[in-house]
C-alpha cells in the first residue's frame, strides 16, 4: 500500500491518542514501518534517530531478535491463560520472581496489569484496600503533584496532574490533592534549588496537616517528573521528602513507569534517590515496549496485610501477567542484566550524555540543559539572560520538534521544554549524532523565529 492510501485510510478511521483529529486529518500522519537498534524507519524512505525509545519505552532498542524468538516460543507453547482461580504458568511466575531480585529489599511481591495506567488503578485500588484492612477507612486522601503524569484512564489521569486532562475528563475520582512540583527552572527560580526543593517537600507536609494526618493515606509521585518534562527535582527534595512522610503514617507510591528498568541508571528510580516505596507501578521498560505489560511492586507491609487479612481482592485484568508478554518481559530483563546495561548507563553512557549535553546550554536559546541517566531535557528561552520564556502562540517547542522530525531525529517537546531518552542501547557515536542534529536542529529554530519575528513586525 501507498504512503497516501495509508494516509487516507488513517485519516478516515483512526482516532489517534493525545492528538487533535480535525488537524491531524489535514497535516497527514507519517507511516513508520520498521525500526533497527536506535532507528526507526518511515515510509517515504527517512531513517530516524529515535531520540524517545518509542515512547520512554524501548529500552533494549529496536529489532532484539532474542525477543523475537521468546514470543514465538512462548506463543507456540501457551499463548494465553489467566492467572484467576487459583491458576498461574511459567512465565509470570519466572517473570515475578526476577522483579522481586532487582527490587529494593523490602519488595517481595508484583500484580501484574496490562499498562502503566491499569497500575496506577491498581496502586489507588491497594491503597484504599490496606488503610480499610488496617481498621483506618477514613484514610482516603491520596497527595500527587501538579504536572505528574500517572496514566490516562480515571484513575490514572485523576491522580496525575496533568491540567487539561483534568479540563476535559471531569468528574474526577474524589480525594485527590495535588500540590507543587519541584521543577525549579519553571517554577522556583527566585530560590537557589537547594532552597526550593526543601520548599516543595514542605508543601507536602502543609498539605497533610491541612488535610489531616488521620485522613492522608499515601502520596504519590515519580522519581523524575517524565511527561511533566524530564524534571529532575533539586538534589534536597527527595531526602526532605522523605523525612516528612517518616513523621506520618502515610504509604509512599514511586511511579517507576519511566525511571525505572535502567533510565536513570539503576534498576529503580526509587534506587537512585534512595526511597523505600510501599508500592512501585511499573511498565514500559519492562518488556521494552516489545509487548504490553506492567503491574504493581508491592512493598512487604501492604502485601502482608494484604495477603493474611485481606481475603479475596476483587480486582484483576485479562491480560494480567499475559505468558507472552511475561516471557518477553523476562527475556528483556535477562539480556540486560547479561549485557550489563543498567550498569553502561551509570558508569558510561549517562556521564557521556551529560557531557555532551551539557554542551547545548550554551546555544543563545537555551535557558537550561539538565541530564540524569540517559534523560535529558532543554528548556527553550526568549531571553537567555533571564530565562524569560517565548510567547506561547509562537509554540516554539513544537517547531523544534518538527524540525528535528524532518533532519532525522525525534525529540520531543512538552511546552517549550525538549525531550530525550533514547534507547539504553545507544552508544557514544549516535549520542554524538543526536546532539549534533540536537544542535543543528536549535539552529534552524532560531532561523524560523527571526523570520517570523521579522514578518511580524513588517505586517
Ligand atoms: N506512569 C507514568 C510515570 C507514565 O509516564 C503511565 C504511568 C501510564 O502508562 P500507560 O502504559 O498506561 O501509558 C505513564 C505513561 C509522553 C507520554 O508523551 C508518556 C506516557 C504515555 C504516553 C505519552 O510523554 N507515560
Amino acid at each position: 500500500m501507498h504512503s497516501q492510501d495509508l494516509q487516507a485510510l488513517d485519516r478516515a478511521h483512526h482516532l489517534h491518542p493525545f492528538t487533535d483529529f480535525k488537524a491531524l486529518g489535514e497535516e497527514g500522519s507519517r507511516i513508520v514501518t520498521h525500526a533497527e537498534g536506535v532507528y526507526i524507519h518511515d515510509s517515504e524512505g527517512n531513517r530516524i534517530l529515535d531520540g524517545m525509545a518509542g515512547l520512554w519505552c524501548v529500552n533494549l532498542g529496536y529489532g532484539r531478535q532474542e525477543l523475537v524468538e521468546a514470543a514465538t516460543a512462548q506463543l507456540r507453547e501457551l499463548p494465553y491463560y489467566n492467572n484467576f482461580f487459583k491458576t498461574t504458568h511459567p512465565p509470570a511466575v519466572k517473570l515475578a520472581e526476577k522483579l522481586c531480585q532487582l527490587a529494593p529489599a523490602h519488595v517481595n511481591h508484583v500484580f501484574f496489569t496490562g499498562s502503566g495506567s491499569e497500575a496506577n488503578d491498581t496502586v489507588l485500588r491497594m491503597v484504599r484496600r490496606y488503610w480499610a484492612l488496617k481498621g483506618k477507612p477514613e484514610k482516603q486522601w491520596i497527595i500527587s503533584r501538579e504536572n505528574a503524569y500517572h496514566g490516562s484512564t480515571v484513575a490514572g489521569m485523576s491522580l496525575g496532574g496533568m491540567a487539561p486532562m483534568h479540563a476535559q475528563g471531569g468528574p474526577l475520582v474524589p480525594e485527590i490533592s495535588h500540590v507543587r512540583q519541584p521543577y525549579w527552572f519553571g517554577e522556583g527560580r527566585d530560590q537557589s534549588p537547594e532552597a526550593f526543593g526543601r520548599t516543595c517537600a514542605e508543601a507536602i507536609e502543609a498539605r497533610i496537616l491541612e488535610l489531616g494526618e488521620d485522613n492522608v493515606a499515601a502520596f504519590i509521585a515519580e522519581p523524575v517528573q517524565g511527561a511533566g518534562g524530564a524534571i529532575m527535582p533539586p538534589a534536597s527534595y527527595w531526602p526532605a521528602v522523605k523525612e516528612v512522610l517518616a513523621k506520618y503514617d502515610i504509604l509512599l507510591v514511586v511511579d517507576e513507569v519511566i525511571c525505572g528498568f535502567g533510565r536513570l541508571g539503576e534498576w529503580f528510580g526509587s534506587l537512585h534517590y534512595d526511597l523505600e516505596p510501599d508500592l512501585m507501578p511499573i511498565a514500559k521498560g519492562l518488556s521494552s515496549g516489545y509487548l504490553p505489560i506492567g503491574g504493581v511492586l508491592v512493598g512487604d507491609r501492604v502485601a502482608e496485610t494484604l495477603i493474611e487479612e485481606g481475603g479475596e481482592f476483587f480486582h484483576g485484568f485479562t491480560y494480567s501477567g499475559h505468558p507472552v508478554c511475561a516471557a518477553v518481559a523476562l527475556k528483556n530483563l535477562e539480556i540486560m542484566q547479561a549485557e550489563g546495561v543498567v550498569e553502561g548507563v551509570r558508569d558510561d553512557l549517562g556521564p557521556y550524555l551529560a557531557e555532551r549535553w551539557a554542551s547545548l546550554a550554551e546555544h543563545p536559546l537555551v535557558g537550561e540543559a539538565r541530564s540524569l541517566g540517559l534523560m535529558g531535557a532543554l528548556e527553550l528561552v526568549a531571553d537567555k539572560a533571564s530565562g524569560g520564556r517565548f510567547d506561547k502562540r509562537l509554540a516554539v517547542g513544537n517547531l523544534c520538534r518538527d524540525i528535528c522530525f524532518a533532519s532525522g531525529l525525534v525529540m520531543r517537546s512538552v511546552g517549550d521544554t525538549m525531550i530525550i531518552a533514547p534507547p539504553l542501547t545507544i552508544t557514544r557515536e549516535q549520542i554524538d549524532e543526536l546532539v549534533a542534529l540536537a544542535r543543528d536542529a536549535l539552529d534552524e529554530t532560531a532561523v524560523r523565529l527571526a523570520k517570523t519575528v521579522q514578518e511580524e513586525t513588517t505586517a
